[in-house]
């Protein structure tokens, strides 16, 4: 059962969701180290795009977490009452949520709330999932689950568990990915578990091309970031201007996605004239790993309790089970 607006999402978060592209883009780009917010990659384009690089041969994390999560699901779905809901975090489909709703008796999950950025991605998987689950209530929420949203009110009374899959969490500042679990606690309250597929540390020569592949898809991706700002943010890049790089940053643990400028140049960008160094960057992306030992402290400090943790043989990924 679809329950929401004529476009079939509740618009929760109207207050940040509308703040702007150039609003969220111009002062990361004004700073003395430039800096864009991952949350502006999904638009259209990008969403599409992420779709492509989930299937690449060296973006290990999609099928992995996929080939994991179906061989797990009914252990970690298994103790939860009848009736639960099933919520969400950055949900852009619902593939692994499937794999959690079909898991356990029939009746298990009566309810799914889908959280995302993107109102289009949303509808799409509402529509689908209401003619494969008829039975199923779908609260999708546009909202930046970074910020506090108030759960869709039909589901408060309802057992709850958090689903954080994708290592989402990864491309958040420690102290944001901190914050949402300790957020994600507060609102799923007590009784609640969570489950978190966390990407893990790994050999460089493994992440990197995960993140810089041969078909330059995760190019593109970062690349129609500029693309986006000069089509909703009266900016004038040359797309030719600027190169994609990542790198593997060990100190920090993670993944970066920066555009490089080629050379010096001057971008306006919402009437401001954004000056370019040769091979100055924008930083557009962090990507966290984690060792299986480092994200349950991290999910201790949060409040949450680690109850299990899987991996896949090779050691490539990780669910975290969670009890509030
Ligand atoms: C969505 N997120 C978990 C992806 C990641 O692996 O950090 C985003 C991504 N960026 C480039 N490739 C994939």
């Amino acid at each position: 059962m679809l329950d929401g607006n004529a476009h079939g999402a509740v618009a929760l978060d109207r207050a940040i969701l509308d703040h702007g592209v150039a609003d969220a883009a111009l002062p990361g780009l004004l700073a003395a180290r430039k800096t864009l917010p991952p949350k502006l990659f999904y638009d259209a384009e990008g969403c599409r795009l992420f779709g492509e690089i989930t299937r690449l041969p060296e973006y290990y994390p999609t099928r992995t977490e996929l080939a994991l999560l179906r061989g797990i699901a009914t252990e970690a779905v298994s103790g939860l009452p009848c009736g639960s809901a099933l919520v969400e975090y950055g949900a852009s489909d619902e593939a692994k949520a499937r794999l959690l709703l079909d898991a356990g008796d029939a009746g298990l999950f009566t309810s799914y709330v889908p959280i995302d950025v993107a109102e289009g991605a949303l509808d799409a998987l509402a529509q689908r999932l209401h003619r494969s689950h008829p039975a199923l209530r779908v609260h999708p929420v546009v909202a930046d689950f970074l910020a506090p949203f108030v759960l869709p009110r039909a589901v408060q009374a309802q057992p709850l568990m958090g689903f954080f899959p994708g290592s989402t969490i990864g491309n958040l500042d420690p102290d944001s990915a901190q914050r949402s679990l300790v957020t994600a606690r507060r609102a799923l309250g007590r009784g609640a578990r969570c489950l978190a597929g966390v990407d893990l540390r790994k050999n460089p020569a493994l992440l990197v091309p995960a993140y810089d592949d041969a078909a330059g898809v995760t190019a593109a991706f970062n690349l129609n970031l500029l693309r986006r700002l000069n089509r909703e943010a009266a900016a004038d890049f040359d797309l030719d201007g600027f190169a994609h790089r990542a790198d593997w940053n060990a100190d920090a643990g993670r993944i970066e996605m920066h555009l490089v400028s080629r050379r010096a140049q001057t971008v306006r960008v919402a009437g401001h004239r954004i000056r370019f160094a040769a091979g100055e960057t924008i930083h557009t992306e962090n990507s966290y790993k984690h060792t299986l030992a480092g994200f349950q402290d991290f999910a201790r400090a949060a409040g949450w309790r680690p109850v299990r943790s899987w991996t896949d043989p090779a050691q490539l990924f990780s669910v975290h089970l969670l009890a509030a």
